[in-house]
């Protein structure tokens, strides 16, 4: 478990004890067998795999991630296994001791309830159900339409009995945010993970004049840096509007041990690592550990908890 030194920096998502608030966010490194035991051997405070669909898929073409100073841009296109593999690995990486995030996509309705239904009988911890993949041609992230949202969940919920939350894309607008609580409400969901990738952005190098990534004519979801704003503002207000009564795991500019504090503050109760952790690899853990810890100490906090939802407003 993570204590450093005085310094608690264990969390309980929806019952579950994790010991440690930092995990890898779906998507980054956890797509093959090989990626997902190295994250069970890392301080990763949970394994969670890359959002899975019914078939297996390549993806799409590369080059179709890019890191800059400030952030990333990704296309990927749902590279994954195929539930099936998942469902067989998943009972494997129990062996690690920390909890397991089963991370469900798909393209119609009905992907994602064949894939819950089988996923649930394999045991994770949790089920995140992505609701806001912006990367594949044609196909709309559900998050943006309440009503397909709300139909997905009321079918998905049937067939899963592990704790199961849902990832939305960011909302820029209180309306869209207020509207999705009843949503979430009515759809059973146990907590939340803000925010997936800010969708079809444009990265553009003018030494090149060029895109940097090939799908879609360069557009993809944008990471890092460049979204945390937008990734706390979507913690806050999701925090406000649940009375702090369910549990969020903050995602987005997650680079630092003070970012991690300022997720923490806006209402998060742990933090996935997206960006950093394909750019720095596995020992982003134990310096975010380090980072947080120290910060926490400084400021006179015991636990990661104990500064939840603390932010001040003037
Ligand atoms: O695979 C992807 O292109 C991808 C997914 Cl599924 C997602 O949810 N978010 C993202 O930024 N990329």
């Amino acid at each position: 478990m993570s204590r450093r030194g005085s310094i608690d920096l264990t969390t309980t998502v929806a019952g579950v004890r994790f010991p440690s608030c930092f995990m890898n966010a779906a998507g980054a490194r956890c797509v093959t067998r090989e990626e997902l035991e190295a994250l069970g051997r890392s301080r990763t405070g949970a394994i969670v795999t890359k959002s899975m669909t019914v078939e297996p898929r390549s993806g799409n073409p590369e080059p179709r991630y890019y890191g800059f100073p400030t952030g990333s841009i990704n296309s990927m296109g749902l590279p994954n296994l195929g539930y099936l593999a998942y469902a067989r690995i998943i009972p494997e990486l129990r062996k690690f001791g920390k909890p397991i995030i089963a991370s469900v996509a798909g393209f119609v309705e009905e992907d994602f309830v064949k894939i819950a239904r089988v996923i649930n009988e394999s045991r994770p911890d949790l089920i995140e159900v992505n609701l806001s993949c912006p990367n594949v041609p044609g196909e709309p992230q559900i998050g943006y339409d309440a009503q397909a949202s709300e139909r997905l969940l009321a079918k998905v919920r049937k067939v899963v009995s592990v704790p199961m939350g849902v990832k939305l894309p960011p909302y820029f607008d209180p309306a869209h945010q207020e509207k999705m609580v009843g949503v979430l409400e009515r759809g059973g969901v146990e907590f939340l993970s803000l925010i997936n990738s800010v969708g079809n952005g444009l990265v553009v190098d003018p030494d090149r004049e060029s895109v940097v990534i090939k799908p879609k004519g360069g557009f993809g979801g944008l990471g890092g840096s460049i979204i945390k704003p937008v990734a706390l503002a979507n913690v806050r207000a999701f925090w406000k509007l649940f009375g702090g009564r369910l549990p969020i795991i903050g995602t987005g500019g997650v680079c630092s041990g003070s970012d991690a504090f300022e997720h923490f503050l806006c209402g998060a109760t742990a933090v996935q690592v997206g960006t950093t952790l394909v750019e720095e690899g596995m020992g982003a853990f134990e310096r975010l550990e380090h980072e947080l810890a120290s910060l926490l100490e400084k400021k006179g906090y015991a636990s990661v908890l104990a500064c939840r939802g603390k932010l001040k407003e003037l």
